[in-house]
């Protein structure tokens, strides 16, 4: 997954803070350090985005800029291990702190490349918050205020207005499915690699989710299974709409196959979700 990096009008625009003050911000205190392009060009990555919205809100809570960027340092020199931070998350979830589930989260997504905070840190706490769930050790309401938290974390990360390089994509959760935050997950990488992304959430039925994503024509529908159960819904509500679909249908998530792919005649995807962007945007593509 190739990150696409904004320039100062861009992220000046996603995150409300003036170009000259980011360039102030960058000379006097030294919180961004954004790459230059040949041309001398500042260009900014997803945790620049992050340090400007953290910075902007302690600005908007009444802390000068000078202390909110010492607060700032603070932050990021204590933690910037990927394993110490699912540690630190993977605590916080489990006494139901969530205060410091939200705090940990904006310090992943703060310090580390985009994908590795996904992968490393935010899949296996959602793992581990599920199994815990699995097992008693979870009430349905402690997992659902976990998930609400990391739910608005990534819908922020989906909401960025930028440019749609590579398509329109339109995600959804196969009929009965609601684990919805894989398919969220995807849905950030899919909008850093400059797609336009149009997420559904759970339990969209099929006919109803091609309708749509042939209305705002879409590069691509996919459809998310993380469930035996719902891999048999999916099957019985795509069934034989998907030869008539004038937008490519693709499926992937836990439970869906590429058997099941072959016998719908639409796309499989699946694996790591840079491998899986990858693949959509060979497939948007062809
Ligand atoms: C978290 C979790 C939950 C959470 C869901 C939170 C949420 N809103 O998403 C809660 C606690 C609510 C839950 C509930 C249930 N769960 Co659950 N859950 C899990 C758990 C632990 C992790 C799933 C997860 O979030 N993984 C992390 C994400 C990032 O991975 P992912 O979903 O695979 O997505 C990645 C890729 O697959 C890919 N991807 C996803 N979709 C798509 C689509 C496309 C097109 C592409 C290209 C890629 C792609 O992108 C993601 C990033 O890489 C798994 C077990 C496990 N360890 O995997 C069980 C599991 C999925 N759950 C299971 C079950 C049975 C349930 C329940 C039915 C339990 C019950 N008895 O009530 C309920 C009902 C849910 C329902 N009706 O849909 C079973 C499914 C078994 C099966 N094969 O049928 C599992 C496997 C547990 C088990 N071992 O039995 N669960």
């Amino acid at each position: 997954m190739t990150e696409l990096l904004l320039n100062i009008a861009a992220i000046s625009r996603r995150t409300g803070v003036a170009p000259d003050t980011l360039r102030k911000w960058e000379s006097r205190y030294g919180v961004l350090r954004p790459t230059r392009t040949a041309g001398g060009q500042r260009r900014y990555d997803e945790a620049d985005v992050q340090r400007v919205e953290w910075l902007r809100d302690r600005i908007s809570e009444g802390w000068r800029i000078g202390e909110a960027a010492r607060m700032l340092d603070a932050e990021t020199s204590a933690l910037d291990d990927p394993v110490e931070l699912l540690d630190a998350l993977t605590v916080a979830i489990r006494d139901v702190d969530l205060p410091s589930v939200t705090a940990t989260l904006d310090q992943a997504f703060a310090v580390l490349p985009l994908e590795q905070a996904l992968t490393e840190v935010v899949t296996p706490a959602l793992s581990w918050t599920g199994e815990a769930w699995h097992r008693g050790e979870l009430s349905i309401a402690q997992e659902h205020a976990i998930s609400a938290k990391v739910r608005a974390h990534l819908t922020r990360l989906v909401a960025d207005a930028r440019a749609d390089v590579h398509g329109v994509a339109v995600l959804a959760c196969g009929p009965g499915e609601y684990h919805d935050l894989g398919l969220l997950m995807l849905a950030v990488a899919l909008r850093a690699d400059g797609w336009r992304v149009e997420y559904l959430g759970a339990d969209t039925p099929a006919d109803t989710a091609i309708e749509f994503a042939e209305r705002i024509s879409a590069t691509m529908l996919c459809f998310s299974t993380a469930r035996d159960a719902s891999v048999e819904a999916l099957r019985a509500s795509l069934g034989a709409q998907t030869s008539e679909s004038t937008v490519p249908i693709v499926i992937g998530g836990a439970a869906s196959t590429p058997e099941l792919a072959r016998e719908l005649g639409v796309s499989y995807v699946n694996g790591n979700l840079g491998a899986a962007v990858k693949r959509l945007r060979r497939l948007a593509r062809a």
